[in-house]
């Protein structure tokens, strides 16, 4: 998998992606509540998004249980081996992207999982959204892609994982 990281943003993303799951999941969602009304859905002609791609795997994850929605959600920063994990990887990485749109919306509409009322960001992440939030739009866009890039598991490059059997 091939994506672009300009150097201004490396430790950024880094710093992002050492923060602790839950951590990150949370700021992820301060990101998409500060942002939310300029994400336009509205795909640019050369891209490689593909919504219908981004819908079905958002249609598996959305009738289960809340803990299983969190669950994923968690696997896939932490690249754990699963099915979901594996058609994820499997996407574009503007297609990830859309697909974590997707959930937090469906987090805004209650139907998935909502951050629970009261939960912090610890300082670190706090440090991290004031950065982020300076960032002009297509510099974020960028971060966020490269955010989303490596989560799951790259079905191409994966090895036999004993553990899951897949
Ligand atoms: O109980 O080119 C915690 C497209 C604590 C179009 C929790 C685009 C414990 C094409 C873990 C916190 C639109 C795709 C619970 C471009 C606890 C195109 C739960 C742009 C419940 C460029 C936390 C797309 C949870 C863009 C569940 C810019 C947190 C998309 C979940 C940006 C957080 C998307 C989520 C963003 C955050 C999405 C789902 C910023 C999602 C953020």
């Amino acid at each position: 998998m091939t994506y672009t990281t300009t150097s201004s943003q490396t430790p950024l993303l880094q710093a992002f992606q050492k923060l602790d799951v839950d951590q990150q999941l949370a700021l992820f969602w301060y990101i998409y509540t500060e942002m939310g009304e300029s994400i336009t859905p509205a795909a640019p002609a050369a891209s490689t998004v593909s919504e219908p791609v981004a819908q079905s795997l958002f249609e598996q994850i959305r009738p289960m249980s809340r803990e299983e929605q969190l669950q994923i959600q968690r696997d896939l920063i932490a690249r754990k081996n699963s099915l979901i994990a594996r058609e994820y990887g499997a996407m574009s990485d503007t297609t990830k992207l859309l697909f974590w749109y997707l959930l937090a919306q469906g987090m805004s509409e209650n139907t998935i999982v909502p951050m629970p009322a009261g939960y912090e960001l610890n300082s670190e992440a706090q440090n991290l959204f004031q950065q982020i939030k300076k960032l002009d739009f297509s510099e974020q866009i960028t971060l966020f892609r490269d955010y989303v890039a490596p989560m799951g598991v790259d079905p191409s490059a994966a090895e036999h994982d004993s553990e899951t059997g897949l």
